[in-house]
Formats: structure tokens, sequence, C-alpha cells
């Protein structure tokens, strides 16, 4: 009985035997470093690349294509929920959960965040309907443990993912977990993140997701034609896209709309699971893979900007990697060339943009809407990976650096939520919050208790507009940089540590330091109490 058309494709079963683990490993150690100016290391490199790790190796069998999908139906309750408090009420419909992810989306590149080239107008819609923090952290400032932090409300301090392509123990507790055991039904579609292919004890249905699609791997998850994408424990084949690039290292996918865009299978995923969940709680995590890395678009999305005749470098074909076979014919030849990097950036967001209005759509048009707080974020700062000049674009906006860096620029990063009749249009919130937050937020709307021993505290007051009864955090800890009220701290420089006043100098271009030794003895206390 499945009611997503793009599943029935019937692909053959593979015997590909994937030899992916050397891939993963070299993926995690180039891009695990975390080196920037801000380098000031209180964890040792060892212990990070340790606490990181690479890719865990573990392949799935292969599987035959899914050929249908066998989501239950389920009873029809339209009631609403009276939220009067902080948390929400056991009412007998209680709120869904759509959390969309951007990857590597900077600060400054929505229009509703002062972006001037970049089109985002749903975004934009979506920030006039709800409300906008502006004072939002990710995790850390690369993929994989800002992604951990998301999903179990811990810390740097504490989290077991501190390093790109690290997996979840076993003992770790999740959102979704969480959220199931609640009685949700939970899915994740796009990039995992973490390593957890099929069977693993990290991968997203050991951890509390029902059904899932999308990228198992985050070196896989740089590649927008992949050869195939995991459904559960079943592997969904894109023979379309195999050897779909020039000889001078283009996709002809974007000009000939040959292939499969992995973004549009995200959303049509999604939109699919929407309807099929319609009428029970519901926590979809949508972690799209726009704007990382590779820079490719369909030629719909690229047109507009290209017209604008903006100033171009053209990205040459990537040296590209060693290993990597199983994950197909692009891993071997690194990331696509561009000739036009910038139009194509920008394409990219508005085409994300555009879906998730079309999810927002959805919601309104199954009566959902306003029985759903949907928020969207991005899991660390913009990178020119790609291609793209981050400068043309200002991607970090007031901010300073980018991915990678611990200044405002890698950590702090766009959050809208949305939730018709209860929060308050054309808001803004200026409440530090941070992903660590997100777990304690979803068992507040859920009504369950929050697990004791994490570091998130809950933002619904904030949505809700009763600021009052807010708590605050006393500190943010990102290994390498700590923020308390509004100092921020990084190890370094000449006095051994760099302090910024982040009301007046939220670009951090002036070192306090020296001016006020006492609150530098007071912070620095911080790198060591968030590990405890
Ligand atoms: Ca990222
Ligand atoms: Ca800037």
């Amino acid at each position: 009985m499945t009611r997503y058309p793009r599943f029935l494709k019937t692909h053959r079963p593979t015997t590909i035997v994937l030899a992916a683990g050397l891939f993963s490993a070299l993926i995690a150690l180039a891009s695990s470093g975390v080196a920037g100016p801000d380098a000031g290391l209180p964890l040792s490199s060892a212990e990070f690349v340790a606490q990181g790790g690479a890719g865990s190796g573990v392949e799935g069998t292969p599987h035959p294509a899914a050929t249908a999908s066998d989501l239950p139906g389920g009873e029809v309750k339209k009631e609403h929920p009276t939220a009067t408090s902080a948390s929400v009420p056991n009412t007998s419909r209680r709120p869904n959960i759509v959390f969309i992810l951007a990857d590597d989306l900077g600060y400054g590149e929505l229009g509703c965040y002062g972006q001037e080239k970049i089109k985002t107008p749903r975004l934009d819609r979506m920030a006039e309907e709800g409300m906008r923090f502006t004072c939002h952290y990710a995790g850390f400032t690369v993929c994989s443990p800002s992604r951990c932090a998301l999903m179990t409300g811990l810390h740097m301090g504490h989290a077991s993912v501190k390093g790109n392509g690290g997996a979840l123990k076993k003992e770790d507790v999740t959102v979704a977990m969480l959220l199931k055991e609640a009685g949700y039904k939970t899915c994740m579609i796009g990039k995992w993140g973490l390593v957890g292919r099929p069977g693993h004890p990290g991968s997203p249905n050991s951890k509390g997701f029902d059904h899932w699609f999308g990228y198992d791997n985050q070196g896989f998850a740089h590649f927008y034609y992949p050869e195939f994408l995991w459904r559960n424990d079943q592997k969904v084949l894109y023979p379309e896209n195999h050897n779909l690039r020039t000889d001078d290292g283009q996709y002809v996918a974007d000009v000939d709309k040959k292939g499969s865009y992995a973004h549009d299978e995200f959303t049509t995923e999604a939109l699919g699971w929407i309807r099929e969940n319609k009428d029970r709680p519901f926590f979809l995590y949508l972690p799209y893979t726009i704007p990382h890395a590779e820079l490719t678009v369909p030629r719909d999305s690229l047109e507009p900007y290209l017209k604008l005749g903006w100033p171009e470098t053209p990205k040459l074909i990537d040296k590209g990697n060693n290993g990597g076979g199983g994950y197909g014919s692009q891993y071997k030849r690194g990331y696509c060339a561009q000739s036009h990097p910038n139009a194509t950036y920008a394409g990219m967001i508005t085409r994300m943009d555009r879906d998730i209005g079309r999810i927002l759509d959805l919601l309104d048009e199954l009566g959902l809407g306003e029985n759903t707080l949907v928020i969207f974020s991005s899991d660390n700062g913009p990178s020119p990976e790609g291609g793209q000049d981050v400068e043309f674009f200002d991607s970090n906006g007031p901010l300073s650096g980018g991915k990678r860096s611990m200044q405002e620029g890698g950590i702090r990063v766009p959050m809208i939520a949305r939730w018709p009749g209860k929060i308050e249009p054309g808001t803004v919130s200026d409440h530090p919050s941070a992903f660590w937050d997100f777990l304690p937020t979803a068992c507040d709307l859920a009504g369950i208790e929050t697990p004791g021993n994490i570091d998130g505290i809950s933002y619904l007051p904030e949505l809700l507009g009763k600021s009052d009864a807010q708590k605050k955090h006393e500190y943010f800890y990102w290994i390498w940089a700590v923020r308390a009220g509004k100092w921020k701290l990084h190890p370094g420089g000449p006095n051994k540590f760099r302090l910024y006043d982040l009301e007046k100098d939220i670009a951090e271009k002036h070192d306090l330091s020296g001016e006020f030794p006492e609150v530098v003895e007071r912070i620095s206390k911080y790198f060591e109490k968030a590990k405890q």
C-alpha cells in the first residue's frame, strides 16, 4: 500500500561490496580538524581524534530495494492542545514536532537575517509568522558533534561525539527515543551525520527513529547525486546517477535533467511521510544537506541567478579521493567542478527554501499547522569549501569566522520557530539558547519528563511568550570557547585567554582579557566545570 510513488522504482539488488571504511576514515580525518585561528586546545588533539574517531566501517548487507512502505494507518484525533503553561499538558492530541536542519548555512544567509543576494521568501515568511532567534547556537562548529548535541541534549563536555565521523554510543538517549517512547511516530530524512548503517547501534533506527531515509555517513553526504541511499535497512539504488559528470568534472544532470537530486528525494519522502502520519503525534527530523560543500543544483533553481551575471570564479575539477568506490563513481573524483559557484550556491538555498515552503503548506493543507511546532536551524557556520565566495554573500553577517572557527560565525546560527496560534507572529527573541536545548523543549511539548542528566534547558516558555518564566544558561561550552552572560572566552592569545563582550562587540574584535582579569579567572573555570 505504498503511497510514495518514487519508492516503486524497482532497483535490482546490488552485489556491490562496500569498501568505504578507508574512505570514512579519510573523510573523518580530513574534516575533523577544527584548526582555525582559535585552536587553543584544552582538549588534546589526540583526545579529540580519539573522541571523534573514524567511521566504524560497519557495513550493512546489500539489500534489495524497497518496494513498499508498510506504515500503518491510525486513529483520527483532531483536537488541538490548549497549552497554558510551559509544559504542554497531557491533551488528547499533543503537538507534532518538525525540525528542519540546513548544513553549513551561515548566520547571514537568510533574508530575515539580513541577506541581500540569496532569496529565501518562505523562511522569511516563516519568521514573520513565528519567532526568529538572534542568539541561537549550534552544538559545535562542525557536523557530527553538532548533531550529537541536538539529538542528545548534551553539550561538548558530555557528548559522546566530539569530532566529525563519530557514532552515538549504545547508552546515548536521543530525543527521538524519548518521543517514540511517549507514543510519537518518529522519522529522520536526510543526513544523519553520525556513523550508523543498518544494524549499527548508533543508526537512526537504533536511536529512536521508526523510519529513516537518507545518507548514513558523513562523507557519503557530500554528494548530491548519490548512487544509493538508505531507507531503513534497505538500500535504494539510483543507477541513473552513475557517471553523471562530463570530463571536465561538471554534472550533466543540472543541464539535462538527468539524475536524481538527493535533496528532492528527501522532500518527496518528507511530504509522503507527513501524509501517512497526519493522524497521530509525530516527530519529523529533516536534516537537509543544502548548502553543504559540493555545489550543484538542477537548472530550474540555477537559472534565475545566472541571469544576474554575478562575478564567478569557476571551481575546477577536484583532485578526488582514493578509495571510496563503494559510494559510486563520484567519490573517486571528489567534488564536482562548477562554472558558476555563486549562482549555484544561491540556487541551492532558494531551492531548499522553496521545499520548506512546500512542507509548511502541506501541514496547513492537512489542518496540522496549528498543532505543529516547526523549527528551522543550521548545524554550523558557513564554509567556502564548495567554491562559492562567502565574502560576496556576507555569509556570516555581522559575525566573525565561519565553519571550524570558534568565533560566533562558526557556531551562532539562524533559528526560526513557527507554531500558529501559540507563537506570537513576527517576534524576535534574543534568548541565548543552543542545540542541546531542543531535547528538553521536545519533552515539554510531549508532556513527558526530561531526563535529569542533560545540559539543555527547554525554550518552550520563550516560544510561548513567557520570557519571565524562561530559565537561562549559566554558561555555554564548545570545547574551545565558553560563553557566560555577555562574555565569550577563547583560549590562546597574549594573556593566555581572549575575552570579548558580545553585547558591544559581536564581531569579537577587541580582546578585553587584560582589562577584566577577574572575568577571565571566573569564566575560565567553566572549561573544566563543563566536563564534570
Ligand atoms: Ca555542517
Ligand atoms: Ca560578515
